[in-house]
Protein backbone atom coordinates (compact mmCIF):
# COMPACT_ATOMS: atom_id res chain seq x y z
CA UNK A 1 0.00 0.00 0.00
CA UNK A 2 1.27 3.26 -0.88
CA UNK A 3 1.00 5.72 1.24
CA UNK A 4 0.88 9.81 -0.55
CA UNK A 5 3.47 11.04 1.98
CA UNK A 6 4.02 14.00 0.09
CA UNK A 7 0.00 15.36 -0.30
CA UNK A 8 0.10 14.61 3.47
CA UNK A 9 3.36 16.80 4.14
CA UNK A 10 2.21 19.76 1.83
CA UNK A 11 -2.09 19.27 4.08
CA UNK A 12 -0.02 19.68 7.55
CA UNK A 13 3.41 20.20 7.53
CA UNK A 14 6.44 18.40 7.13
CA UNK A 15 6.87 18.08 11.15
CA UNK A 16 3.05 16.59 11.98
CA UNK A 17 3.80 13.67 9.34
CA UNK A 18 5.70 11.32 11.53
CA UNK A 19 7.64 7.85 10.41
CA UNK A 20 10.14 7.63 12.67
CA UNK A 21 9.32 4.71 14.97
CA UNK A 22 10.50 6.53 17.90
CA UNK A 23 7.85 9.27 17.57
CA UNK A 24 5.48 6.67 16.25
CA UNK A 25 5.19 4.12 18.96
CA UNK A 26 3.12 5.80 21.61
CA UNK A 27 0.03 6.14 18.59
CA UNK A 28 0.80 2.41 17.99
CA UNK A 29 -1.05 0.54 20.72
CA UNK A 30 -3.88 0.71 23.20
CA UNK A 31 -3.89 1.53 27.13
CA UNK A 32 -4.23 -1.87 28.14
CA UNK A 33 -1.21 -3.21 25.99
CA UNK A 34 -3.33 -5.80 24.53
CA UNK A 35 -3.65 -4.42 21.04
CA UNK A 36 -0.89 -3.16 18.93
CA UNK A 37 0.28 -2.60 15.45
CA UNK A 38 2.83 -0.59 13.53
CA UNK A 39 0.74 2.58 11.53
CA UNK A 40 2.03 3.67 7.89
CA UNK A 41 2.62 7.27 9.48
CA UNK A 42 1.25 9.32 12.12
CA UNK A 43 -0.56 12.31 10.62
CA UNK A 44 -1.63 15.16 12.97
CA UNK A 45 -3.57 18.00 11.74
CA UNK A 46 -4.76 21.40 12.92
CA UNK A 47 -7.97 21.65 11.55
CA UNK A 48 -10.88 20.54 10.39
CA UNK A 49 -9.33 22.36 6.63
CA UNK A 50 -6.30 20.03 7.51
CA UNK A 51 -8.16 16.70 7.87
CA UNK A 52 -10.28 17.68 4.47
CA UNK A 53 -6.76 17.90 2.81
CA UNK A 54 -5.39 14.64 4.74
CA UNK A 55 -8.88 12.74 3.85
CA UNK A 56 -8.97 13.92 0.01
CA UNK A 57 -5.09 12.43 -0.20
CA UNK A 58 -5.50 9.31 1.32
CA UNK A 59 -8.97 8.97 -1.01
CA UNK A 60 -6.94 9.15 -3.88
CA UNK A 61 -4.26 7.01 -2.95
CA UNK A 62 -6.49 4.49 -1.40
CA UNK A 63 -5.21 4.85 1.58
CA UNK A 64 -6.77 3.20 4.60
CA UNK A 65 -6.72 5.35 7.40
CA UNK A 66 -7.28 4.94 11.11
CA UNK A 67 -8.64 7.72 13.43
CA UNK A 68 -7.36 8.45 16.80
CA UNK A 69 -8.52 10.52 20.45
CA UNK A 70 -6.71 10.72 23.47
CA UNK A 71 -5.84 6.56 23.46
CA UNK A 72 -8.41 5.65 26.47
CA UNK A 73 -10.12 2.81 23.94
CA UNK A 74 -10.23 -0.37 25.65
CA UNK A 75 -11.03 -2.22 22.47
CA UNK A 76 -8.39 -2.07 19.76
CA UNK A 77 -10.48 0.01 18.23
CA UNK A 78 -7.66 3.33 17.62
CA UNK A 79 -4.78 0.87 17.17
CA UNK A 80 -3.52 0.19 13.43
CA UNK A 81 -3.94 -3.41 12.02
CA UNK A 82 -0.69 -2.24 10.06
CA UNK A 83 0.33 0.31 7.33
CA UNK A 84 -2.89 2.51 7.89
CA UNK A 85 -2.48 6.32 8.07
CA UNK A 86 -2.61 7.29 11.82
CA UNK A 87 -5.01 10.24 12.01
CA UNK A 88 -4.43 12.03 15.35
CA UNK A 89 -6.84 14.12 16.45
CA UNK A 90 -5.39 16.01 19.64
CA UNK A 91 -4.57 19.03 18.04
CA UNK A 92 -8.28 20.15 17.25
CA UNK A 93 -8.61 21.57 20.82
CA UNK A 94 -10.48 24.67 20.21
CA UNK A 95 -12.78 25.67 22.62
CA UNK A 96 -15.46 27.89 21.91
CA UNK A 97 -18.01 30.30 24.50
CA UNK A 98 -20.51 28.58 26.23
CA UNK A 99 -23.89 29.52 25.12
CA UNK A 100 -25.57 29.76 27.90
CA UNK A 101 -29.09 30.73 26.04
CA UNK A 102 -29.13 27.11 24.95
CA UNK A 103 -27.12 25.11 27.10
CA UNK A 104 -24.46 24.37 25.12
CA UNK A 105 -20.67 24.82 23.88
CA UNK A 106 -18.78 23.78 20.31
CA UNK A 107 -15.30 22.31 21.08
CA UNK A 108 -12.78 20.67 18.61
CA UNK A 109 -13.04 16.94 18.60
CA UNK A 110 -9.27 16.61 20.56
CA UNK A 111 -10.42 18.74 23.48
CA UNK A 112 -10.04 16.20 26.34
CA UNK A 113 -13.27 15.64 28.76
CA UNK A 114 -11.53 17.28 31.75
CA UNK A 115 -11.23 20.77 29.77
CA UNK A 116 -14.88 20.51 28.38
CA UNK A 117 -15.82 20.11 32.02
CA UNK A 118 -13.91 22.59 33.22
CA UNK A 119 -15.03 25.26 30.57
CA UNK A 120 -18.58 24.10 31.38
CA UNK A 121 -18.05 24.90 35.33
CA UNK A 122 -16.66 28.17 34.37
CA UNK A 123 -19.77 29.11 33.04
CA UNK A 124 -22.17 28.04 35.94
CA UNK A 125 -22.64 24.73 34.03
CA UNK A 126 -21.43 21.12 34.13
CA UNK A 127 -21.23 18.65 31.43
CA UNK A 128 -23.18 15.28 31.70
CA UNK A 129 -21.01 12.54 30.89
CA UNK A 130 -17.82 11.46 33.28
CA UNK A 131 -15.67 8.86 33.23
CA UNK A 132 -12.21 8.01 34.97
CA UNK A 133 -9.97 8.80 31.92
CA UNK A 134 -11.31 11.94 31.60
CA UNK A 135 -7.99 13.73 32.05
CA UNK A 136 -6.93 11.86 28.55
CA UNK A 137 -10.05 10.56 26.62
CA UNK A 138 -10.73 13.42 24.03
CA UNK A 139 -14.45 14.80 23.17
CA UNK A 140 -14.20 13.41 19.41
CA UNK A 141 -13.42 9.63 20.92
CA UNK A 142 -16.58 9.79 23.52
CA UNK A 143 -18.52 10.15 20.57
CA UNK A 144 -16.78 7.77 18.26
CA UNK A 145 -17.22 5.13 21.03
CA UNK A 146 -20.57 6.46 22.44
CA UNK A 147 -19.23 6.62 26.07
CA UNK A 148 -20.62 5.99 28.95
CA UNK A 149 -19.35 6.25 32.40
CA UNK A 150 -20.54 7.20 35.52
CA UNK A 151 -23.52 9.56 35.04
CA UNK A 152 -25.51 7.50 32.71
CA UNK A 153 -27.69 6.84 35.21
CA UNK A 154 -28.79 10.56 35.43
CA UNK A 155 -28.11 12.21 31.75
CA UNK A 156 -27.47 8.95 29.45
CA UNK A 157 -24.29 8.14 27.69
CA UNK A 158 -22.63 10.25 24.93
CA UNK A 159 -25.31 10.54 22.17
CA UNK A 160 -27.55 12.14 24.54
CA UNK A 161 -25.25 14.64 25.00
CA UNK A 162 -24.71 15.38 21.26
CA UNK A 163 -26.72 18.89 19.39
CA UNK A 164 -24.32 18.74 16.49
CA UNK A 165 -21.46 17.86 15.08
CA UNK A 166 -19.35 18.46 12.48
CA UNK A 167 -17.54 15.60 9.92
CA UNK A 168 -15.14 14.72 7.18
CA UNK A 169 -16.07 12.33 5.24
CA UNK A 170 -13.96 9.68 3.69
CA UNK A 171 -13.63 11.53 0.54
CA UNK A 172 -13.14 15.05 1.78
CA UNK A 173 -16.30 16.46 1.91
CA UNK A 174 -17.92 18.26 5.14
CA UNK A 175 -20.84 17.95 7.27
CA UNK A 176 -21.43 20.79 9.11
CA UNK A 177 -24.21 20.74 11.74
CA UNK A 178 -23.14 22.73 14.56
CA UNK A 179 -26.31 25.24 14.84
CA UNK A 180 -27.51 22.71 18.07
CA UNK A 181 -31.13 23.60 17.17
CA UNK A 182 -33.17 21.67 19.61
CA UNK A 183 -35.64 21.28 17.06
CA UNK A 184 -34.86 19.97 13.50
CA UNK A 185 -37.50 18.03 11.70
CA UNK A 186 -35.48 18.09 8.09
CA UNK A 187 -34.48 14.30 8.05
CA UNK A 188 -32.07 11.61 8.85
CA UNK A 189 -30.29 12.95 12.06
CA UNK A 190 -26.21 12.14 10.43
CA UNK A 191 -24.89 13.68 13.74
CA UNK A 192 -26.52 10.92 16.10
CA UNK A 193 -25.35 8.12 13.23
CA UNK A 194 -21.79 9.00 14.26
CA UNK A 195 -22.59 8.41 17.91
CA UNK A 196 -21.04 4.59 18.06
CA UNK A 197 -19.67 4.59 14.69
CA UNK A 198 -16.25 4.29 15.83
CA UNK A 199 -15.14 6.31 13.32
CA UNK A 200 -15.73 3.69 10.61
CA UNK A 201 -18.39 6.71 8.51
CA UNK A 202 -16.58 9.64 9.12
CA UNK A 203 -13.93 11.82 10.96
CA UNK A 204 -16.10 14.15 13.65
CA UNK A 205 -13.67 16.91 14.33
CA UNK A 206 -16.07 19.44 16.60
CA UNK A 207 -18.87 18.50 18.43
CA UNK A 208 -21.62 20.94 20.06
CA UNK A 209 -22.76 19.60 23.13
CA UNK A 210 -25.70 20.38 25.79
CA UNK A 211 -24.05 21.48 29.01
CA UNK A 212 -26.13 20.23 32.38
CA UNK A 213 -26.79 22.62 35.54
CA UNK A 214 -23.97 22.68 37.72
CA UNK A 215 -24.70 20.46 41.12
CA UNK A 216 -22.21 21.68 43.50
CA UNK A 217 -23.19 20.39 46.54
CA UNK A 218 -22.16 16.40 46.37
CA UNK A 219 -22.68 13.42 49.07
CA UNK A 220 -21.11 9.90 48.36
CA UNK A 221 -22.19 6.57 50.30
CA UNK A 222 -20.45 3.09 50.21
CA UNK A 223 -23.05 0.29 50.82
CA UNK A 224 -21.86 -3.13 52.14
CA UNK A 225 -23.94 -5.93 50.82
CA UNK A 226 -24.25 -9.67 50.75
CA UNK A 227 -24.57 -9.77 47.18
CA UNK A 228 -25.71 -8.33 43.79
CA UNK A 229 -29.37 -9.31 44.48
CA UNK A 230 -29.66 -7.44 47.35
CA UNK A 231 -28.19 -4.43 45.49
CA UNK A 232 -30.27 -4.12 42.24
CA UNK A 233 -33.49 -4.84 44.76
CA UNK A 234 -32.39 -1.65 46.60
CA UNK A 235 -32.49 0.81 43.24
CA UNK A 236 -35.97 1.24 42.52
CA UNK A 237 -35.96 2.51 45.95
CA UNK A 238 -32.79 4.33 45.93
CA UNK A 239 -34.43 6.62 42.49
CA UNK A 240 -37.73 7.11 44.02
CA UNK A 241 -36.44 8.50 47.40
CA UNK A 242 -32.83 10.07 45.59
CA UNK A 243 -34.17 12.34 42.37
CA UNK A 244 -30.28 13.79 43.15
CA UNK A 245 -29.20 10.26 42.75
CA UNK A 246 -26.35 10.61 39.99
CA UNK A 247 -23.86 7.69 40.39
CA UNK A 248 -24.77 4.06 41.56
CA UNK A 249 -21.50 1.59 41.05
CA UNK A 250 -20.75 -2.08 42.01
CA UNK A 251 -17.76 -3.09 43.65
CA UNK A 252 -16.88 -6.31 44.82
CA UNK A 253 -14.33 -7.70 47.67
CA UNK A 254 -11.47 -8.83 45.48
CA UNK A 255 -11.30 -6.06 43.00
CA UNK A 256 -11.53 -3.67 46.53
CA UNK A 257 -8.95 -6.04 47.80
CA UNK A 258 -6.78 -5.43 44.67
CA UNK A 259 -7.15 -1.71 44.63
CA UNK A 260 -6.21 -1.43 47.68
CA UNK A 261 -3.07 -2.94 47.53
CA UNK A 262 -2.74 -1.26 44.37
CA UNK A 263 -2.89 2.48 46.10
CA UNK A 264 -2.43 1.65 49.67
CA UNK A 265 -5.92 2.91 50.61
CA UNK A 266 -7.43 2.22 54.16
CA UNK A 267 -10.09 -0.47 54.72
CA UNK A 268 -13.44 1.30 54.33
CA UNK A 269 -14.84 -1.05 56.91
CA UNK A 270 -13.40 -3.27 59.84
CA UNK A 271 -14.33 -6.41 57.46
CA UNK A 272 -14.53 -7.00 54.27
CA UNK A 273 -18.00 -7.85 52.77
CA UNK A 274 -18.97 -9.50 49.17
CA UNK A 275 -20.24 -6.81 47.41
CA UNK A 276 -20.42 -2.58 47.51
CA UNK A 277 -22.41 0.07 46.33
CA UNK A 278 -21.31 3.67 45.61
CA UNK A 279 -23.81 5.96 45.81
CA UNK A 280 -23.18 9.49 44.62
CA UNK A 281 -25.80 12.68 45.24
CA UNK A 282 -25.54 15.96 43.76
CA UNK A 283 -27.62 19.11 44.04
CA UNK A 284 -28.00 22.52 44.54
CA UNK A 285 -28.33 21.84 48.64
CA UNK A 286 -26.66 19.83 50.35
CA UNK A 287 -27.97 16.04 49.65
CA UNK A 288 -26.95 14.60 52.43
CA UNK A 289 -29.45 14.50 54.98
CA UNK A 290 -31.82 12.60 52.23
CA UNK A 291 -28.55 10.11 51.39
CA UNK A 292 -27.92 9.19 54.96
CA UNK A 293 -32.01 8.77 55.29
CA UNK A 294 -32.26 6.59 52.08
CA UNK A 295 -29.22 4.31 53.65
CA UNK A 296 -31.14 3.85 56.47
CA UNK A 297 -33.70 2.89 54.84
CA UNK A 298 -31.87 0.32 52.68
CA UNK A 299 -32.73 -2.98 52.79
CA UNK A 300 -30.04 -6.15 53.33
CA UNK A 301 -27.33 -3.57 54.71
CA UNK A 302 -24.34 -4.95 56.28
CA UNK A 303 -21.83 -1.24 56.71
CA UNK A 304 -22.43 1.81 55.32
CA UNK A 305 -20.16 5.41 55.56
CA UNK A 306 -21.03 8.10 54.21
CA UNK A 307 -18.90 11.21 53.06
CA UNK A 308 -20.15 14.89 53.28
CA UNK A 309 -16.76 16.18 52.20
CA UNK A 310 -14.85 16.49 49.16
CA UNK A 311 -11.83 14.62 50.97
CA UNK A 312 -14.31 11.52 52.36
CA UNK A 313 -15.82 11.36 48.40
CA UNK A 314 -12.41 11.58 46.52
CA UNK A 315 -11.18 8.93 49.27
CA UNK A 316 -14.45 6.72 48.47
CA UNK A 317 -14.43 7.17 44.83
CA UNK A 318 -11.05 5.84 44.85
CA UNK A 319 -11.85 2.52 45.60
CA UNK A 320 -13.98 2.60 42.12
CA UNK A 321 -11.79 4.84 39.80
CA UNK A 322 -8.57 2.66 40.60
CA UNK A 323 -9.92 -0.24 39.58
CA UNK A 324 -8.69 -0.21 35.65
CA UNK A 325 -5.31 0.77 37.07
CA UNK A 326 -5.03 -1.90 39.69
CA UNK A 327 -6.01 -4.74 37.24
CA UNK A 328 -3.93 -3.30 34.78
CA UNK A 329 -0.38 -3.41 37.13
CA UNK A 330 -1.19 -7.48 37.57
CA UNK A 331 -0.76 -8.11 33.69
CA UNK A 332 -2.51 -7.31 30.10
CA UNK A 333 -6.59 -8.31 30.90
CA UNK A 334 -9.14 -9.28 28.60
CA UNK A 335 -11.42 -6.49 28.80
CA UNK A 336 -15.06 -7.41 28.51
CA UNK A 337 -17.36 -4.61 29.05
CA UNK A 338 -21.06 -6.18 29.00
CA UNK A 339 -24.79 -5.10 29.85
CA UNK A 340 -27.90 -7.23 30.80
CA UNK A 341 -31.44 -6.08 31.60
CA UNK A 342 -30.85 -5.08 35.27
CA UNK A 343 -32.76 -8.08 37.02
CA UNK A 344 -30.65 -10.12 34.78
CA UNK A 345 -27.27 -8.91 36.45
CA UNK A 346 -27.38 -11.17 39.72
CA UNK A 347 -27.30 -13.90 37.33
CA UNK A 348 -24.77 -12.76 35.14
CA UNK A 349 -22.61 -12.64 38.13
CA UNK A 350 -23.16 -15.68 39.66
CA UNK A 351 -22.74 -17.65 36.01
CA UNK A 352 -19.02 -16.00 34.35
CA UNK A 353 -16.74 -16.94 37.51
CA UNK A 354 -17.78 -20.43 36.49
CA UNK A 355 -18.22 -19.28 32.59
CA UNK A 356 -14.56 -18.46 32.69
CA UNK A 357 -13.27 -21.41 34.60
CA UNK A 358 -14.70 -23.94 32.47
CA UNK A 359 -12.17 -22.59 30.03
CA UNK A 360 -9.26 -21.18 31.34
CA UNK A 361 -9.25 -22.83 34.40
CA UNK A 362 -6.11 -20.63 35.95
CA UNK A 363 -7.40 -16.87 34.93
CA UNK A 364 -8.49 -14.95 37.53
CA UNK A 365 -11.79 -12.31 36.87
CA UNK A 366 -12.45 -9.04 38.37
CA UNK A 367 -15.70 -7.60 38.08
CA UNK A 368 -16.95 -4.03 38.35
CA UNK A 369 -19.69 -1.76 36.81
CA UNK A 370 -22.29 0.37 36.54
CA UNK A 371 -25.55 -1.08 38.28
CA UNK A 372 -28.04 0.88 37.16
CA UNK A 373 -27.41 0.24 33.42
CA UNK A 374 -26.74 -3.47 34.14
CA UNK A 375 -23.10 -2.75 33.04
CA UNK A 376 -20.47 -5.06 34.21
CA UNK A 377 -16.94 -4.56 33.26
CA UNK A 378 -15.52 -8.04 33.14
CA UNK A 379 -11.47 -8.43 33.35
CA UNK A 380 -10.00 -11.39 33.21
CA UNK A 381 -6.14 -11.66 34.45
CA UNK A 382 -4.10 -15.11 33.22
CA UNK A 383 -5.84 -15.90 29.94
CA UNK A 384 -2.85 -16.07 28.25
CA UNK A 385 -3.79 -18.16 24.52
CA UNK A 386 -7.04 -18.92 25.93
CA UNK A 387 -8.15 -15.18 25.50
CA UNK A 388 -10.42 -15.53 22.22
CA UNK A 389 -11.94 -18.99 24.61
CA UNK A 390 -12.68 -16.84 27.55
CA UNK A 391 -14.32 -13.77 25.11
CA UNK A 392 -16.85 -16.30 23.56
CA UNK A 393 -18.00 -18.01 26.34
CA UNK A 394 -18.94 -14.96 28.55
CA UNK A 395 -20.16 -12.84 25.36
CA UNK A 396 -22.47 -16.04 24.92
CA UNK A 397 -23.61 -16.22 28.40
CA UNK A 398 -24.19 -12.45 28.11
CA UNK A 399 -26.49 -13.07 24.61
CA UNK A 400 -28.21 -15.84 26.11
CA UNK A 401 -29.50 -13.12 29.29
CA UNK A 402 -30.26 -10.93 26.09
CA UNK A 403 -27.65 -8.65 27.06
CA UNK A 404 -25.59 -6.30 24.41
CA UNK A 405 -21.62 -7.72 24.04
CA UNK A 406 -20.57 -4.05 24.48
CA UNK A 407 -22.21 -1.74 26.52
CA UNK A 408 -19.83 1.39 26.05
CA UNK A 409 -16.96 0.88 25.24
CA UNK A 410 -17.89 -0.35 21.74
CA UNK A 411 -17.09 -3.54 19.52
CA UNK A 412 -12.97 -1.97 18.14
CA UNK A 413 -11.69 -4.64 16.85
CA UNK A 414 -11.48 -6.73 20.24
CA UNK A 415 -15.25 -7.89 19.61
CA UNK A 416 -15.84 -7.91 16.08
CA UNK A 417 -16.10 -11.54 15.14
CA UNK A 418 -19.05 -11.62 18.17
CA UNK A 419 -21.37 -8.63 16.83
CA UNK A 420 -23.69 -11.42 15.40
CA UNK A 421 -24.48 -11.80 18.88
CA UNK A 422 -25.71 -8.54 19.45
CA UNK A 423 -27.37 -7.37 15.90
CA UNK A 424 -29.18 -9.20 13.64
CA UNK A 425 -28.32 -10.43 10.47
CA UNK A 426 -30.82 -7.36 9.01
CA UNK A 427 -29.12 -5.08 11.66
CA UNK A 428 -25.61 -5.83 10.14
CA UNK A 429 -26.83 -5.72 6.27
CA UNK A 430 -28.14 -2.15 7.05
CA UNK A 431 -25.15 -0.67 8.58
CA UNK A 432 -23.08 -2.34 5.94
CA UNK A 433 -25.23 -0.45 3.46
CA UNK A 434 -24.34 2.96 5.37
CA UNK A 435 -20.96 2.32 5.50
CA UNK A 436 -20.99 1.85 1.68
CA UNK A 437 -23.04 4.51 0.95
CA UNK A 438 -20.27 7.02 3.70
CA UNK A 439 -17.29 5.10 2.70
CA UNK A 440 -17.81 3.99 -0.75
CA UNK A 441 -13.64 3.21 -0.49
CA UNK A 442 -13.53 1.19 2.87
CA UNK A 443 -10.83 3.61 3.60
CA UNK A 444 -12.15 4.63 7.54
CA UNK A 445 -11.08 2.19 10.23
CA UNK A 446 -11.07 -0.89 8.35
CA UNK A 447 -11.60 -3.77 10.43
CA UNK A 448 -13.29 -2.06 13.25
CA UNK A 449 -16.80 -2.41 14.53
CA UNK A 450 -18.18 -4.83 10.80
CA UNK A 451 -17.05 -8.06 10.73
C1 LIG B 1 -14.81 2.37 33.92
O1 LIG B 1 -16.00 2.20 34.19
C2 LIG B 1 -14.37 2.20 32.51
O2 LIG B 1 -13.99 2.73 34.77
C3 LIG B 1 -13.23 1.17 32.36
O3 LIG B 1 -15.44 1.88 31.68
C4 LIG B 1 -13.66 -0.21 32.68
O4 LIG B 1 -11.40 -0.94 32.96
C5 LIG B 1 -12.55 -1.27 32.68
O5 LIG B 1 -12.83 -2.46 32.45
ZN1 LIG C 1 -17.33 1.85 32.73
Amino acid sequence: MSLPLDALRAAVGEEHVLLDPELTRSYEHDWTGRFSGRAGCVVRPADTAQVVAVLSACARAGAPVVVQGGGTGLVGGAVPAGGEVLLSLTRLRDVGPVDLAAGQVTVGAGTTLATLQQHARASGLDFGVDLAARDSATVGGLVATNAGGIRVLRYGSMRAQVAGAEAVLSDGAVVSRLAGLAKDGTGYDLVSLLAGSEGTLAVVTAVRVRLVPLLPARCVALLAMADVRAVVALLPGLRERLPSLSAAELLFADGMELVRRHGALPPPFPQSHPVYLLLECADRTDPTDALVEAVAAADGLLDAVVAADSTGQRALWAYREQHTEAINAQGVPVKLDVSVPTAALPELVERLVPTVAAVAPDARTVLFGHVNEGNLHVNVLGAGELAEQVTDAVLHLVAALHGSISSEHGVGRAKVAWLPLSRSAAEIAAMRAIKRALDPQGLLNPGVLLP
